[in-house]
């Protein structure tokens, strides 16, 4: 069983340099040799190279730059990843997580999405209010802008967690698809009845503006009342914990938005909470969870 841990360092979603430096700063603060602390069997495939986001860019444009680096990254996952593996993500904003999903539902595997964040990401071009792809990325993955990519996931396996800050035409798109959308105080109260209707296999994309910014300051898009940093901790750790996480990201971390680096640390904690439920999950029960091998690319 290996962790495999990707940096995915774009831009395409938010073309804003800062997010690029997401990767590199967890690095520099440790994050491989605390989680290799959690489980030694872990390989770092370092960064992915991403053009930069430019807003000069039409807004189909820059919906297909970010399918276009989501294919590269479905690609490399399709390389390297064997039954059991845990795919591991950095970002990168939020744009980061498309390729996972390519690459999960290309293995076939059944497996439910959980998406924690302030922001419901299911714009579509005509919905956004600032054409920023990383605002669109579920939308995308529902198939949702056909004219970009056909549909990856269907809509019944998206859940929406920690959701406070919704456009209005996102807000009636979710509702027709009726995606599972639940505000942080949603989630407190029906905690234990919503991990319950999860299916086994998880993807958990974890976007640091879900916690609130009193937390979390180091994200461009903070918006107030969203978790703290220990109901975070606590929530992914009875995410993993019972469930066979197949794939992880964490997203959105602005370093230089980050004085004293508190949420750098948070991120970390996020992650190690994950990696040490993971490690001590029964891995026998999630051998029997097999993917059919990826073909050679
Ligand atoms: N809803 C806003 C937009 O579409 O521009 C803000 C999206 C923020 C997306 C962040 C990643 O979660
Ligand atoms: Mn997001
Ligand atoms: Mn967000
Ligand atoms: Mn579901």
């Amino acid at each position: 069983m290996t962790i495999h841990v990707l940096g995915f360092p774009t831009t395409l979603g938010l073309p804003r340099s800062a997010v690029r430096h997401g990767p590199e700063a967890l690095r520099a603060s440790g994050l491989l040799q605390a989680l290799r602390r959690h489980d030694p069997h872990v390989v770092d495939h370092g960064d992915m190279a991403v053009p930069p986001g430019l807003t000069s860019d039409p807004a189909p444009t820059r919906v297909a730059k970010v399918v276009e680096a989501a294919r590269r990254q479905r690609d490399h996952w399709l390389r390297v990843t064997r039954p059991g593996d845990l795919l591991l993500t950095i970002g990168g904003d939020h744009s980061t997580s498309l390729g996972t999903i390519m690459a999960l539902a290309e293995l076939g595997d059944d497996f439910d999405v959980v998406w924690v964040d302030a922001h419901g990401d299911f714009n579509t071009i005509e919905t956004s209010p600032t054409g920023n792809p990383h605002g669109m990325v579920l939308s995308l993955a529902a198939g949702l802008l056909p004219d970009a990519l056909g549909r990856v996931i269907t809509p019944d396996r998206l859940h929406l967690w920690g959701i406070r800050d919704l456009d209005p035409g996102e807000r009636r798109l979710l509702a027709a698809k009726r995606v599972e959308v639940l505000t942080p105080a949603e989630v407190r109260a029906r905690r234990e009845q919503i991990l319950a209707g999860l299916r086994p296999n998880v993807f958990l994309s974890f976007d640091i503006d879900s916690v609130d910014p009193a937390d979390a300051p180091g994200t461009m898009t903070p918006v107030p009342g969203g978790f703290t940093r220990d109901e975070a901790v606590d929530l992914v750790k009875a995410i993993v914990r019972g469930r066979n996480l197949i794939a992880m990201d964490l997203v959105e971390y602005h370093p230089d938005r980050d004085a004293g680096g508190l949420t750098n640390r948070l991120a970390c904690a996020v992650l190690e909470a994950a990696l040490g439920a993971w490690s001590r999950c029964d891995r026998e029960a999630s051998d029997a969870h097999q993917w059919p091998m990826a073909s050679p690319h």
